[in-house]
């Protein structure tokens, strides 16, 4: 063999080679499937960053995680529906989206039921949550993977406190409250006192520019990253609401996943779910003084008075009637205290 064929042979073999692993790792790139995902929360939300950061790389093997965020893609409140029909995969669904389709979930919906993100991981955790999961799942081809910390949601207002100094829920009477578009939530801000008014969350911003509401609640982390305080004056830490969203999930796609890669999905949802949850309190600490410094005032209110006439309402509300017997104390035997 001479030198010329000799090289022939050492290029065409090459040759192959790079064509072998070309089509190697294009079947591989086929073969990963797409989670798109839906939510009204920002990029820059710590539930967003947890499952950009800790949810995304470890599914990365066999998936390619693919967020929308300001809802985007889907508009909030529709998520469930749209990964029922097979248009979306998942999303950081409330127990008050839930609640439009199963009436039960409204007890995770209620003021001052939740008392802490460690007491929702120890309800979400726990076998009482057991036939809530097993009814999403059946009749929404849902499942709901982890529980995420949104936070303790409060009272922001536009007005400075001279004007309108929020001590009980009388003192909410006749204020337009923001409160997202659905009964439960509607609920809870009738039974904080005040007069509720339904609104998408990316529409917030500018309603409290104008002066559309008087008023909005969420968890101090979302005031800062949604820029609230730039159009607010003040905030009662009425800590209404320890709120959560699960990881919803689709079952068919679930269903196409392997065991093993189910089980790196559920570990991945529940690490990003950590992850999120402890960057949140931490927020929740530290992001008073900057709100001090934007100029708002930061005061705790008459917690007893907001907690009696809160839970007074939800007692004997149609809400109450759906909720499975025993269901309640078996969540406050859980709590921190
Ligand atoms: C909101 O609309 O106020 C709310 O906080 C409700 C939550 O359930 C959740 O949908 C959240 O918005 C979005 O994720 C944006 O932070």
């Amino acid at each position: 063999m001479n030198m010329l064929v000799k090289r022939r042979k050492f290029l065409v073999a090459g040759l192959a080679l790079v064509l072998a692993s070309l089509v190697l790792s294009l079947t591989f790139a086929q073969d990963k499937i797409t989670l798109r995902l839906s939510t009204p929360a920002t990029e820059t939300d710590q539930r967003s960053v947890a499952l950009a950061t800790v949810f995304g790389p470890e599914v990365a093997e066999f998936a390619t995680y693919e967020p929308h965020y300001n809802a985007s893609l889907v508009a909030q409140g529709s998520e469930l529906e749209a990964i029922a029909s097979g248009d979306l995969d998942m999303s950081i669904t409330s127990a008050q989206e839930l609640a439009t389709f199963f009436p039960e979930f409204s007890i995770f919906t209620a003021g001052y039921v939740h008392q802490s993100a460690a007491h929702q991981v120890r309800v979400f955790n726990d076998p009482l949550m057991d036939p809530f999961k097993q009814k999403v799942e059946d009749e929404l081809g849902v499942k709901l993977l982890a529980v995420m910390y949104l936070g303790r949601r409060h009272v922001n207002l536009r007005f400075p406190r001279s004007e309108k100094n929020i001590m009980t829920p009388d003192d909410l009477a006749g204020v337009n409250l923001r409160m997202p578009g659905s009964d439960a939530w509607q609920f809870l801000g009738k039974a904080l006192g005040a007069n509720p008014v339904p609104m998408a969350f990316t529409e917030v911003y500018t309603a409290l520019q104008t002066g559309a509401v008087d008023g909005q609640d969420n968890p101090l982390p979302t005031v800062v990253d949604s820029k609230f305080y730039e159009v607010t004056k003040q905030i009662s830490l009425t800590a209404h609401l320890v709120d959560l969203n699960y990881i919803a999930f689709s079952k068919a796609v679930w269903d196409s996943l392997t065991p093993e890669q189910q089980a790196t999905v559920q570990k991945a949802a529940e690490d990003a779910a950590e992850s999120g949850r402890q960057t949140q309190l931490k927020l929740e600490d530290d992001l008073v003084a900057f709100l001090e410094e934007q100029g708002l005032e930061i005061y705790e209110p008459d917690l007893k008075a907001f907690r009696e006439h809160v839970q007074a309402q939800y007692i004997g509300s149609e809400f109450a009637k759906s909720w499975p017997e025993g269901v309640l104390d078996q969540i406050n035997a859980l709590g921190d205290n």
